[in-house]
């Protein structure tokens, strides 16, 4: 097995060669034809956008290995949403896939075009509910805390999200 492990989440709330769930599916497939091992995939959830999205989103994380350092690996899920069809459009807008790396088994990474934790993965039930089921003994690198803690944190501090229709 390779040395480096990610946390990625995934994200589609447009039709495109297929429904959401479906897109979350083929980025998986299309990061395992670029050499990535998938340990474990989430279940895909139906989710309610956060921020200006007009759709619910299919949302799902992945642990996988490469030996890919986080700036090869930003590029490779580039080029994923690329194949997928993705083009630039509003931040946080509706979008065909978004692959954010969440975090890395080296700790912390940060430089112009990547910041490793995802600065906003401790705040949001779209991340941390499919992290918690994939990886729940993973530890925040900053804050110490682990997946399952933030997670629990995250329900007592919010509202249950409304349930979504189906993406
Ligand atoms: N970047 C910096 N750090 C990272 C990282 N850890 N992983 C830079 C990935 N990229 C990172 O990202 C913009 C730039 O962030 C990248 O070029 C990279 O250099 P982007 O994916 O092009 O743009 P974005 O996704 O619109 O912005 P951002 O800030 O990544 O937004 P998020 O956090 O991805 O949120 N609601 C629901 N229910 N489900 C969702 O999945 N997603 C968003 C987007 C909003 N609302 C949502 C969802
Ligand atoms: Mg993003």
């Amino acid at each position: 097995m390779s040395k480096t492990s990610y946390l990625i989440g995934l994200g589609s709330n447009r039709y495109r060669g297929g429904p959401p769930r479906r897109t979350i599916t083929r980025a998986i497939t299309g990061l395992q034809s670029h050499g990535i091992e998938i340990e474990r995939c989430s279940a895909i959830r139906a989710t309610p956008p956060l921020g200006p999205g007009s759709r619910n989103y299919a949302n799902a994380a992945a642990r996988i290995h490469t030996d890919h350092d986080p700036p090869a690996m930003l590029a490779l899920c580039k080029v994923i949403e690329r194949e997928l069809g993705r083009r630039a459009g509003q931040r946080w807008g509706d979008r065909v896939i978004d692959i954010d790396i969440l975090l890395w088994s080296s700790g912390c990474w940060a430089d112009d075009a990547l910041t490793i934790p995802h600065p906003l993965l401790s705040i949001r039930h779209f991340v941390l509910a499919p992290l918690v089921e994939i990886a729940p003994d993973w530890r925040h690198p900053v804050s110490g805390r682990t997946i399952r803690q933030l997670y629990r944190r995250l329900q007592r501090n919010t509202p249950v999200d409304r349930k979504p229709n189906r993406p």
